[in-house]
């Protein structure tokens, strides 16, 4: 496959035309999606929690990138952008043909610290279709998985700019057009451009498009803020019901709180029964925002009651 460009757009753009070039070339920058005022505020929510992140620590991760996660549970402004209409038009137009329902998969805000090296590029839908396994153990795919994630897209990704993204500082190196290759073929190094972008723009991309953090070879660190979207029956990268857990999400956004997964994707995905006390079974989630839950907990023998029986 030869280079081809990436294509950038204003943020207003309707989701039906992004959705096109998304279906061509897996990615497109929205300029200036965010102000910098914006950018600000969800800076200054977060750098505490930036701040005291460790490192990555394997070759994927890298050794000098750090992860700062449960942002739902973390930041109103991460909120706010989470369920942006802008954001929400578009999973809804491109990943409508796949699920009738969506949900939050990951949320991250991603530091590539100067001297990084290049990521492995990858396309993200691999998470579903992957062994844990060994590195050097064969296959690395199960191959049917592999095969469904080819007929459908499973995600859709935006990485929010909260510094300017640079070839030199790491920005995402992306390979439009690389979304219908063959599980066994990668794009030539010469696909790859860097998603170049200036804070407060955003590269919208898919799980089929073959992409990684570039290289940091500024003095400075680039930063990144990643807020994906997967379909309502797939597994969510991030467990949202733990990172950000009903004594927290009872108090957001109804929205919010269904792309966290409080909601029943469908007539039952999703229901739970409050295992205390008795009679509550098969309920909707939304009953886990709505009551105020005493703690469990299991005695010598194995079995459930209050903390305070
Ligand atoms: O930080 C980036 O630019 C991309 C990171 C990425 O693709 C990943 O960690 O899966």
């Amino acid at each position: 496959m030869s280079q081809r460009e990436l294509q950038i757009r204003p943020a207003d753009t309707p989701s039906e035309e992004l959705a096109k070039i998304l279906d061509r070339d897996g990615c497109v920058v929205l300029k200036d999606f965010a102000s910098k005022a914006q950018v600000e505020s969800i800076k200054s929510d977060l750098q505490p929690f930036i701040e005291a992140t460790m490192r990555s620590n394997d070759d994927f991760g890298g050794f000098k990138t750090t992860r700062t996660g449960a942002l739902m549970a973390r930041s109103p402004r991460c909120r706010e952008l989470a369920i942006d209409p802008r954001l929400l038009g578009l999973v809804e137009t491109f990943l409508a043909p796949y699920a009738n329902t969506f949900q939050l998969h990951v949320t991250q805000v991603i530091r590539v610290l100067p001297g990084e090296k290049v990521q492995l590029p990858h396309r993200d839908r691999w998470v579903w279709s992957q062994f844990q396994l060994p590195p050097d153990a064969k296959p690395e795919f199960n191959p049917v998985l592999d095969r469904l994630m080819t007929d459908i897209e499973p995600q859709l990704n935006t990485m929010l700019a909260l510094t300017d993204f640079t070839k030199e500082n790491g920005a995402t190196r992306v390979a439009p057009g690389s979304t219908k290759l063959p599980h066994d073929e990668e794009p030539p190094e010469e696909a790859y451009l860097s998603a170049e972008m200036t804070a407060g723009s955003m590269l919208v991309f898919t799980g089929s498009v073959f992409h990684g953090a570039g290289a940091n070879e500024s003095e400075g660190a680039r930063m990144g803020l990643n807020i994906d979207y997967t379909l309502g029956w797939l597994r969510q990268e991030d467990n949202q019901y733990l990172s950000c857990p009903p004594e927290i999400a009872k108090d957001l956004d109804p929205k919010l709180q269904a792309l966290l997964g409080y909601t029943a994707a469908g007539p039952s995905l999703g229901y739970f029964t409050p295992p205390l006390p008795a009679g509550r079974d098969l309920s909707a989630p939304e009953r886990a925002l709505r009551r105020p839950t005493k703690p469990v907990r299991l005695d010598a023998d194995g079995r459930i009651g209050f903390v305070e029986d």
